[in-house]
Order: structure tokens, then C-alpha cells, then sequence
């Protein structure tokens, strides 16, 4: 089965809150919430990926010094293999923007389970809740 790169960012604010986004119409999962990010581009590594995804969403700007990798996420779709790194991230730069037409979201970690979520999110969520309570 074909295996795809997928990194996904757990933004953090001051408040302890976290970022999820509504995946818009038209989109595979649509209306499902999601850790932000998106798959890799040929030769990227993950950090690079996550940048450059975070910037096209979201309109943000960070480091890679800023991405703390948190947990994996290995879910089988039908027809893919999805391997997505989660990372925790508390600073960049900019403001958060929906950029893509999704729905924007900042949560309480004990509250995620409140939000639909594609399979391959759901076991993120845990790990999550342990670094954030
Ligand atoms: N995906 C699942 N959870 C996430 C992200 C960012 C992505 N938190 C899945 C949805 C798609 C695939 O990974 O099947 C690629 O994502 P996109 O490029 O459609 O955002
Ligand atoms: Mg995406």
C-alpha cells in the first residue's frame, strides 16, 4: 500500500488553548477537525514541511527550533498508509488566519474529543492531553 508523509501541528496559545481546523467542502473529510498541516513535498523533511504549511494555511511564521515533536499518528486508509508526526508548537510569529477557507478553532485539550476528527487525529489527542493538564 502506498504510504504518505503527512505532519501535523498542535499550536498552543497562552492560554493553554489549542488550534484545530474544520476541513472545508469540497475537501476529502470535509467538516472534520483537524490538527493543521498537510503532506510532504518531495526531499522536504517534516519540520520544512510544517513551516511552509503552517505559512500557506495559516499565515504564520516559525522556526524549526519552535516544532517540538510530540507523537506519531499511523492510520490505513483504504487506498494510502498515513504516517503523520504530530508537533507541539508556542511560538511563531504572525497572526493566525484562515487562509484556506477552514473554520478555525482554539480548544481547551480537554475538550477535543468535542470535535469530529479524522481517524488518523483521534489517537493524537492523549498524548496531548497529558502535556497540556
Ligand atoms: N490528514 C489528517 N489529519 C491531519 C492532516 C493535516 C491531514 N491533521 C489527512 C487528510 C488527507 C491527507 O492527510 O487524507 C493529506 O492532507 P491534506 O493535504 O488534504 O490537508
Ligand atoms: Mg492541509
Amino acid at each position: 500500500m502506498k504510504l504518505t508523509l503527512v505532519v501535523a501541528c498542535a499550536l498552543i496559545d497562552a492560554d493553554n488553548r489549542v488550534l484545530i481546523a474544520q476541513r472545508p467542502e469540497g475537501k476529502q473529510l470535509a467538516g472534520l477537525w483537524e490538527f493543521p498541516g498537510g503532506k510532504l513535498e518531495p526531499g522536504e523533511r517534516p519540520e520544512e514541511a510544517l513551516i511552509r504549511e503552517l505559512r500557506e494555511e495559516l499565515g504564520i511564521v516559525t522556526q524549526e527550533g519552535c516544532l517540538a515533536p510530540l507523537t506519531f499518528a499511523s492510520h490505513a486508509y483504504e487506498s494510502f498508509h498515513l504516517l503523520m508526526p504530530l508537533y507541539v508548537c508556542r511560538r511563531w510569529e504572525g497572526t493566525v488566519t484562515s487562509n484556506e477557507g477552514q473554520t478555525l478553532k482554539w480548544v481547551r485539550a480537554n475538550r477535543l474529543r468535542d470535535y469530529p476528527m479524522p481517524p488518523a487525529d483521534i489517537p493524537l489527542i492523549p498524548p496531548l492531553v497529558e502535556l497540556l493538564m
